[in-house]
């Protein structure tokens, strides 16, 4: 049999297999495709739907190559898309269902470039029609001049969350784009496509939102491995439910890039850089070959079975410092200047024009551990005790998680913070934010059993003084804070 992941992304006529006989779902698509006539005064050719996700744990470590164990929720993006025809100008138009974000028209150009100083929502189905463009381009596949896009765009993942609303929104539109072209591939390869189309925007991010947007399966969350990109289920525990409860402060990825992710990724990139050659390397090799934590891997666990153990902290406690460095510390080790290591990167030239200093052993100690972290979960998940304790067990991997996060990744906020206490003092078996941080959702594992309590008390304790204070209506706090079962991946809609 095929596996999961070699299966091109499934195409159905109706809506029952992705959400069943949901009257919701069937007005969504009943009004995406009156809208579209309304604005385009044609019908769509094809839709395409992929969902965001909660990260359960392993935050911020898929760009250092460790893999991660997400679940896909319901909420998604649902894309309407139609290929225009010879007579029509070719131009891209990117329309959104919510008034909120207004019509973006963009050239049918697959070169042209993404004004990244300028933010706008449509930038994002500019990344996948790019994206969409290398990829047959690189599989020599030829689709004739360049054809213009009427594309209507749905979303129901809350931005800027954590919840990997961008994922949603990329991947949906580059599976759109083929089914316009009438054109499928396996999901591995659409997930890696999806990750390489997103860091158009200028996130030098890892691929993980996307592999689980593309390869969920309903029912389970899945451990995700990266070169290559492989998912494996993971049969979560009965008993258990997990609660997404959003902070508020929303955080715009896109916009903090130089001071919050990417100043993470080259942080990494640095420590592991400093590490290697700490452990041998020669520093111009070291420069040159070293781009992850994990590529260093192999060199610290050596070092600490020397001392008895296996764990790669051992070698970063031994090799960094805890004070964070200059740039000139940096350059006495690697004999090289910074802005000469990162010359091809400009999303990293940003990165070091905007950072005092580096911190780069709290950055690997939360990297080596985190990854530790996803593995001990899924083991529990796999060992013989009772569900009970395989809950406790991970709630308790969960907190770690959110610890080290906030503490040594420093990817937390006041807000994040506030909630992760509630959430706990409110009995979540854990809490951590989820995603990548400054901002936007915690995730809690919460007794089934107690889920209701759990969001009631949260609801008076959290929300209660920000619904008077104006900061959310009562009416939408459903979409901020609710109880999520593992989700179905991306699909086609064809009717
Ligand atoms: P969010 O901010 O939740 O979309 C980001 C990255 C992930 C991962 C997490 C942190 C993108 C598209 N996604 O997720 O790859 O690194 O942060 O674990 O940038
Ligand atoms: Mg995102």
């Amino acid at each position: 049999m095929a596996k999961h992941e070699d299966l091109p992304i499934p195409i159905y006529n109706n809506l029952e297999p992705v959400y069943g006989s949901s009257p919701e779902a069937l007005l969504r698509i009943e009004t995406l495709n009156s809208k579209f006539v309304d604005g385009f005064r044609r019908l769509p050719d094809v839709f395409a739907r992929s969902p965001g996700r909660v990260n359960l744990i392993g935050e911020h470590i898929d760009y250092e190559g460790y893999s991660v164990l997400p679940m896909a929720i319901k909420q998604d993006t649902i894309i309407a898309i139609r290929k225009r025809r010879e007579a029509e100008p070719q131009e891209l138009r990117i329309a959104n269902v919510n008034d909120k974000y207004e019509l973006c028209i963009y050239p049918a150009d697959p070169n042209q470039e993404i004004d990244l100083k300028n933010h706008r929502w449509g930038h994002y189905f500019i990344c996948a029609y790019k994206g969409f463009y290398e990829f047959i381009r690189l599989k020599k596949i030829d689709i004739g001049a360049v054809v213009g896009l009427d594309v209507l765009v749905d979303g129901t993942v809350p931005t800027g969350s954590g919840l990997s609303s961008s994922a949603a929104f990329v991947c949906s539109a580059t599976i759109a784009i083929m089914a316009a072209f009438d054109m499928n591939f396996p999901k591995k390869e659409i997930a890696q496509l999806t990750c390489e189309c997103e860091r158009h925007i200028g996130t030098q991010s890892g691929g993980m939102d996307q592999a689980i947007s593309v390869m969920a399966k309903s029912g389970f969350a899945e451990l995700i491995d990266f070169n290559p990109i492989r998912a494996s289920d993971v049969q979560l525990p009965a008993g258990g439910t997990f609660v997404i409860a959003h902070s508020l402060a929303e955080s715009q990825k896109a916009v903090t890039a130089a001071t919050n992710y990417n100043n993470r990724v080259v942080e990494c990139r640095l420590a592991a850089i400093v590490l290697g050659i700490r452990l041998g390397m020669a520093p111009n090799e070291a420069v040159s070959k070293v781009k992850t934590l994990s590529d260093v891997e192999g060199l610290c666990v050596s070092f600490a079975s020397n001392h008895g153990s296996s764990d790669p902290g051992v070698a970063v406690k031994e090799f960094l410092k805890e004070e964070p460095y200059t740039v000139e510390d940096i350059e006495k080790i690697t004999g090289e200047a910074l802005t000469s290591v990162f010359s091809n990167s400009s999303t990293s030239l940003d990165v070091l024009r905007a950072a005092k200093h580096f911190k780069l052993f709290q950055r690997a100690s939360h990297v080596y551990s985190e990854a530790k972290r996803v593995h001990a979960f899924r083991d529990v998940v796999l060992s013989d005790v009772s569900d009970e304790e395989k809950l406790k067990k991970l709630g308790d991997l969960m907190n770690d998680s959110h610890y080290s996060c906030s503490v040594l990744y420093e990817c937390s906020c006041p807000e994040l913070e506030e909630l992760v206490k509630n959430c706990r003092n409110h009995g979540a078996l854990g809490a951590r934010l989820t995603g990548a941080g400054w901002g936007g959702c915690a995730v809690a594992l919460v007794k089934e059993s107690s889920v209701l309590q759990f969001i009631h008390n949260l609801k008076e304790s959290f929300y209660r003084s920000r619904i008077d204070k104006g900061i959310v209506s009562e009416t939408d706090l459903g979409s901020y804070l609710f109880a999520s079962n593992p989700s179905c991946g991306a699909a086609i809609f064809k009717f």
